[in-house]
C-alpha cells in the first residue's frame, strides 16, 4: 500500500468532513417543528374513551348522548359516525374536562368542530388548568355555528408556556345559555395537538452515515501524523 501524499491526506479528510455536514444536512429535517396529535376523540363509538393517542374525558352533566357527526377537524381519515351530544337547561353550568398529558410538546393547540341548536348552550367558556385542579378561563365564550361549519373551533394556547410539557395539564368548557330542556351542542373531533420538543433520534441509517463520514476524517487525519 502506496503512502498517501499531504495532497490526497488533505483531500481525504475534507471529503470526510463534507460527508459528515452532508449526513447532518440529512438528518435536519426530522428535526424541525411540526405539530402533532396528543390524543383524539372522534366519539364514533359512543364513548368518552380516547381513539386516538392518551388522555382522559370526564363531563359532570348529568346525562349525555351521541347524535351524527362531522369530518369537520377529523384526523387520521377517521369518518363522521358520531359526535358527543349535550343537552338540556338543567345542565347549564356543567362541563366536559380533558386530561392530558402534554410531556414531550409545546405549543399546545385544542380545536374540534361543534354546532348547536337555537335553545342549546350558546355561551360556552374554554379553559386550561396547569395543575389538574385550578381551571383558568381563556379567550371569550363560544356561541357554537348552527351546523357543524368548515372550520373548527380553535384555542391556540401557545402562549400559555406552562402548559409545555406538564404531565398535569388538563382542559375545560364549561357550557351555559341553554334555554330549553331540548336545546342541544354537538362535539365532534376533539383533538389536543403540540409541537414535539424532544430531540428525534436519528434513524439508524442516518447514525451510520454520519459514523462513516466522521470515521473517515478521524482515519485521514491519523495518516498524516
Ligand atoms: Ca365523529
Amino acid at each position: 500500500m502506496s503512502t498517501p501524499t499531504k495532497a490526497n491526506l488533505n483531500h481525504g479528510s475534507r471529503f470526510g468532513l463534507a460527508f459528515a455536514l452532508l449526513t447532518l444536512l440529512l438528518i435536519w429535517p426530522s428535526q424541525t417543528a411540526r405539530a402533532d396529535e396528543i390524543a383524539i376523540w372522534n366519539f364514533n363509538d359512543s364513548n368518552l374513551i380516547v381513539d386516538h393517542g392518551a388522555g382522559t374525558l370526564v363531563t359532570s352533566f348529568t346525562s349525555i348522548g351521541f347524535a351524527a357527526g362531522t369530518t369537520t377537524n377529523a384526523r387520521l381519515g377517521d369518518p363522521a359516525g358520531l359526535a358527543l351530544n349535550l343537552t338540556n337547561q338543567t345542565n347549564n353550568g356543567q362541563n366536559i374536562t380533558l386530561s392530558v398529558s402534554t410531556v414531550g410538546f409545546s405549543n399546545v393547540m385544542v380545536s374540534f368542530a361543534t354546532q348547536g341548536s337555537g335553545t342549546g348552550f350558546n355561551s360556552n367558556q374554554f379553559q386550561y388548568s396547569l395543575d389538574g385542579v385550578t381551571f383558568v378561563n381563556f379567550g371569550a365564550p363560544y356561541d357554537p355555528p348552527l351546523a357543524f361549519g368548515s372550520s373548527p373551533v380553535v384555542f391556540d394556547l401557545s402562549s400559555i408556556t406552562g402548559l409545555n410539557n406538564n404531565a398535569s395539564a388538563a382542559f375545560r368548557i364549561v357550557f351555559n345559555g341553554a334555554s330549553s330542556a331540548t336545546g342541544t351542542n354537538r362535539i365532534d373531533n376533539l383533538v389536543v395537538e403540540g409541537t414535539p420538543v424532544t430531540t428525534p433520534i436519528p434513524e439508524p441509517a442516518s447514525i451510520l452515515l454520519l459514523g462513516l463520514g466522521l470515521i473517515s476524517t478521524i482515519a485521514m487525519r491519523r495518516q498524516r501524523h
